[in-house]
């Protein structure tokens, strides 16, 4: 049986911690952006002041979980961090013997990540792995979910990492890919700039941080467009890439191995 101990589970996955102010103070040099402890330590309210409808992507992946994932099959939570989407599915699938097999290659996440799975998952229930997922071997699973980290990922390697989950999947297995995307249309692209903008001022950052964080970014996290994702996951065998989610540029991608 999935020994998810806790009820409140879910809640815990997006559960809010320190506040996050790694770019709060002027840098004389802003460097490239990397998930270490000062980041890790804040990083569920980082997510959540940061990607519009983080919280509703995390729960609902507990629903498509309860659609995809049978009992005694295996899921894959790729980029990991401290777990919040392999909780979720964890709190819908409390009646289903299920392994969770959860990588990230930032020992400050997984260091964080074991604690926090280990409060609500029995030890037998999950696998924590430190290591860049480029380089995983796959074995058979129901469900891999890429919640915001293909975006970190070298975009010549994107194609190779998402034909490996599409073999590794069993059929009817489904795959999320969640993203912030760019827009092919300048005008477009700029109307969601601001919209952003907005959405960060609302979650009380300021002027100063924004800059910092995007700078930070630059070189880091390479967005592509929706277009080009679909097309993506369809030459690695995925016949019809759903769109399910979107908030600005946030969006989230349900792709099933068809039987
Ligand atoms: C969530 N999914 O809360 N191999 C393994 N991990 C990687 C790699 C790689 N090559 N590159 C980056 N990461 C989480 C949020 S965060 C998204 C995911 C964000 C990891 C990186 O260490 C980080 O923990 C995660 O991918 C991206 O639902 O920060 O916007």
């Amino acid at each position: 049986m999935a020994g998810i101990s806790d009820p409140n589970a879910t809640s815990s996955a997006v559960a809010t911690t320190r506040r996050d102010q790694v770019f709060a103070q002027a840098q004389t040099q802003v460097v490239d952006f990397a998930f270490n402890a000062a980041v890790a330590d804040v990083f569920p309210d980082m997510l959540r002041r940061s990607i519009p409808g983080y919280e509703t992507i995390i729960s609902q992946l507990g629903v498509l979980a309860r659609q995809y994932v049978p009992d005694g099959s295996r899921v894959y939570d790729l980029g990991c961090s401290l777990g919040a989407a392999t909780l979720a599915m964890a709190s819908q699938l409390r009646q289903r013997e299920v392994r969770y097999v959860c990588v990230d290659n930032s020992a400050a996440m997984t260091e964080r990540c074991a604690l926090r799975l280990g409060r609500h998952l029995a030890a037998d229930d999950f696998e924590l792995i430190c290591a860049d997922i480029t380089a995983l071997k796959f074995q058979p699973a129901s469900m891999a979910v890429l919640n915001f980290t293909l975006q970190f990922i070298a975009p010549e390697q994107r194609a190779a990492l998402l034909q490996r989950i599409y073999q590794a999947l069993q059929p009817g297995g489904a795959l999320v890919l969640s993203e912030k995307i760019r827009f092919a249309d300048a005008a477009q692209q700029q109307q969601i700039d601001e919209l952003y903008l907005e959405f960060k001022r609302a979650n009380g950052y300021s002027e100063l941080e924004i800059s910092q964080k995007r700078t930070a970014l630059e070189k880091v996290m390479l967005p592509d467009t929706l277009e080009t994702h679909l097309t993506r996951l369809k030459a690695a065998g995925f016949a019809q890439p759903v769109l399910w989610f979107q908030s600005f540029s946030f969006v989230s991608v349900l792709a099933v191995k068809i039987l």
